[in-house]
């Protein structure tokens, strides 16, 4: 596909891929709906932050990726690590810091990890995952292996030195990497119009590094898919990497499972008009349009993802808390 097709096209998926961007988006959204909604019963004792609102990017890109294909996240990752094929139970319980958790309950939410499902790591420190997935991209060439590194980060993650060295060292070098910016407007509580000059956007970032960028809406995940296609299919083919930003919001507070609108940094109304774009009803709803699903089929789905997260909870409550030994494992290479 060419950049211009991949902007503006109206390439849609299959009938069937269709289907399964609406189930992971829905599958992201209900999974975090759960934590909101236990978050107040004081056994998910790690910070959270959720993704609500934002769950276009990540299913829109991983409908491209293949297993051996390695995914970097920051610290809003749940939905990055879902949508790459990591193990749920074991995130669940991760968040509850069990011994089931996918790091052995010593890394919380922000700390996800699962390699079997190529999802390699999210870590908080803004950008630090960013050289590290470079880093990756730049051993797969040494090792001749088939692999796209996909990094998630958001715009914040953009103001840090390394995401612009990281960026140099792939452009230069034409690495297999696709970074992805979910452009959600606020870093913490900050609009990012007054952290950056006037006309300064993410996607500008690409050219003086070396690269392609594009920007789409970050809450139409047939965009995303479009858009993600051409990236991935150009870092498999040796075309070097490719920034993508996609404009998306936020629907809870920056971290927790609350509102913030009464904080004064953004209004009632501006989270209103978003989730009036909301990715996971919208498509719902085109989908139903376009014959794509009925309402058998979304019931289906629904009661399908309510048992597995509901039994994903239980077993992560039963799960063992990890012994006091673990904290003296991992932490140097073994
Ligand atoms: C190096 C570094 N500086 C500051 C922080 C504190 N911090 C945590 S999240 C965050 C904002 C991140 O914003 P963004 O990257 O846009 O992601 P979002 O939370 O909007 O998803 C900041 C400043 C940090 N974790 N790491």
């Amino acid at each position: 596909m060419t950049p211009e097709a991949a902007i503006g096209g109206n390439a849609r998926p299959e009938v069937e891929a269709r289907q399964e961007l609406y189930r992971s988006m829905l599958r992201t959204r209900r999974v975090e709906e759960a934590i909101v909604d236990r978050y107040a019963e004081q056994e998910m004792r790690c910070p959270v932050h959720i993704c609500i609102g934002q769950e276009a990017p990540p299913t829109g890109v991983s409908a491209h990726l293949q297993k051996q294909d390695h995914v970097y996240s920051a610290h809003r990752s749940h939905g990055h690590y879902l949508a790459k094929g990591g193990d749920m139970p074991a995130m669940i319980a991760e968040i509850y810091g069990k011994a089931d958790g996918c790091a052995v309950g010593k890394g919380g939410s922000q700390h996800l990890i699962d390699l079997d499902a190529g999802f390699i790591c999210s870590a908080p420190i803004l950008a630090s995952t960013i050289s590290v997935g470079v880093g990756d991209a730049w051993a797969a060439r040494q090792r001749g292996e088939d692999r796209v590194i996909v990094i998630y980060f958001g715009d914040g993650s953009t103001e840090e030195g390394a995401f612009h060295e990281a960026m140099n060292f792939a452009g230069v070098n034409k690495l297999p990497v696709v970074f992805v910016c979910e452009n959600n407007l606020y870093s913490v509580h900050t609009l990012l119009e007054t952290r950056q000059p006037e006309n300064q956007t993410v996607r500008r970032l690409g050219p003086p590094n070396g690269m392609e960028s594009f920007d789409g809406d970050g809450n139409d995940v047939e965009e995303v898919w479009r858009l993600a296609e051409y990236a991935v299919n150009k870092a498999r083919n040796g075309g070097g990497p490719t920034l993508l930003e996609f404009h998306t919001y936020r629907w809870m507070e920056h971290c927790g499972p609350l509102d913030d609108t009464h904080l004064g940094y953004r209004s009632a109304e501006e989270l209103e008009s978003w989730k009036t774009r909301c990715p996971v009803d919208n498509y719902r709803d085109r989908l139903i349009e376009d014959g794509s699903v009925d309402q058998a089929w979304l019931d289906s789905a629904e009661k399908t993802l309510h048992r597995e997260i509901e039994a994903a909870f239980t077993a992560a409550k039963n799960s063992p808390f990890p012994d006091a030994e673990e904290l003296f494992r991992h932490v140097y290479p073994e």
